[in-house]
């Protein structure tokens, strides 16, 4: 006869254990001299923005300092980071992208 542990199966242990992967929030800030277009195009390419959404964020960018791109699990948030800094350091740009947990 098999025995029955209160705590319930190992499976079932595991499932109450389980808590969604923390979220990542990607924020990209402002600076002096990065062209408002460059940070459009990033928008769109990176952040899956359509043209008029990237426009609204990256004004909002501009005029308070700082401003949200998306949300993600961490890898992906890092990832979408360090694909922002690599192709701004090609350019020549100073555009700063950073992220923190929600
Ligand atoms: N402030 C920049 C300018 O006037 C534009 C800009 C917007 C730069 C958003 C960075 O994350 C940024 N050219």
């Amino acid at each position: 006869m098999a025995i029955k542990h209160d705590e319930g199966t190992v499976l079932a242990r595991q499932e109450q254990k389980l808590k969604p992967p923390a979220m990542y929030k990607v924020l990209l800030l402002n600076d002096d001299y990065t062209p408002m277009e460059f940070v459009v195009m990033i928008l769109q390419e990176y952040f899956s923005k359509d043209r008029e959404n990237a426009t609204q964020i990256m004004l909002m960018v501009h005029r308070d300092g700082k401003g949200v791109c998306g949300v993600y699990p961490k890898d992906i948030a890092s990832t979408k980071v360090e694909l922002v800094l690599n192709h701004a350091r090609k350019a020549g740009h100073p555009l700063q992208c950073v992220m923190e947990e929600v």
